[in-house]
């Protein structure tokens, strides 16, 4: 070997072997599917629903619970539903449409004391009814402020659940107003009180806490399959 080639021997000795690029899977994320919903209508009676076909879910809750921040979330959305500090906001059945098969119903909060009476009873009609006779409706998510869960309210909801063979799946939300060992014990004592078709999360709209949770839940009674999969940087 001549001198040159000896030196080009040893120098390639010196240089490390370039390291192998490392494949990296890109992790596959879930798409959010609710943040495709829009608006559709509110319904003051039964018959101004959208035929009873598809898939349905309903948020039911008491007046001011966060029914309509909770579907703000769910859906990524600043204001698709109205919110209001004025408890007895939404006085209708809204209806969001996720796809041309999937809707989310916000239903009328009850419970509070200052909407008349006439309208009160107007309502428990309605939502027995709806609870009832509503094919489409495949769960109900109850919104409890985790402060105050389990009212009357609350039990005759779970009870019409319970009745129409509807899973209930229940938010305790506004837990950012908690600490989260006080957060915990209300989710177990909640849970322990649940029927069968029952299931309970800790949730905040404001926090986002709970928010994959549930998107998780409706993803189940919605049927969502892979077709929302996409990699993590899509
Ligand atoms: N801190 C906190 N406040 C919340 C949360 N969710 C809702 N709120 C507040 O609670 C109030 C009522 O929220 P809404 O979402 O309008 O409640 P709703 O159940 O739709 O009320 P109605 O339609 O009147 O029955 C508003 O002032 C919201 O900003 C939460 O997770 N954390
Ligand atoms: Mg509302």
């Amino acid at each position: 070997m001549t001198k040159m080639g000896r030196y080009y021997r040893d120098l390639a000795a010196c240089i490390p072997p370039t390291p192998r690029k490392k494949q990296v899977l890109t992790p596959m994320k879930q798409v959010n599917p609710f943040r495709q919903a829009s608006y559709v209508l509110s319904a003051h009676e039964l018959r101004q629903l959208p035929p009873d076909e598809g898939i349905e879910v309903a948020i039911a809750g008491r007046s001011n619970a966060g029914k309509s921040s909770a579907i703000n979330a769910l859906t990524d959305q600043k204001s698709l539903a109205r919110t209001s500090k004025t408890p007895g906001r939404t006085q209708q059945i809204v209806i969001f449409r996720v796809d041309d098969e999937r809707r989310i119903a916000d239903l009328p909060g009850y419970g509070f004391a200052k909407v008349p009476l006439a309208l009160k009873e107007h309502w428990q009609q309605v939502l027995e009814a709806y609870f009832q006779s509503r094919h489409c409706l495949r769960g109900v998510v109850l919104v409890m402020d985790i402060r105050h869960p389990m009212k009357p309210f609350d039990q005759q909801m779970l009870a019409w659940c319970q009745a129409a063979g509807v899973p209930c799946h229940v938010i305790l939300t506004k837990a950012d107003k908690l600490k989260r060992g006080p957060a915990q014990a209300t989710l177990l004592s909640v849970r322990k009180k649940l029927p069968e078709l029952g299931s309970a999360q800790v949730f905040s709209a404001r926090t986002r806490d709970g928010v994959e949770h549930l998107i998780d839940h409706l993803r189940g009674w919605f049927e969502f399959d892979q077709d929302h999969e996409q990699p993590a940087d899509a």
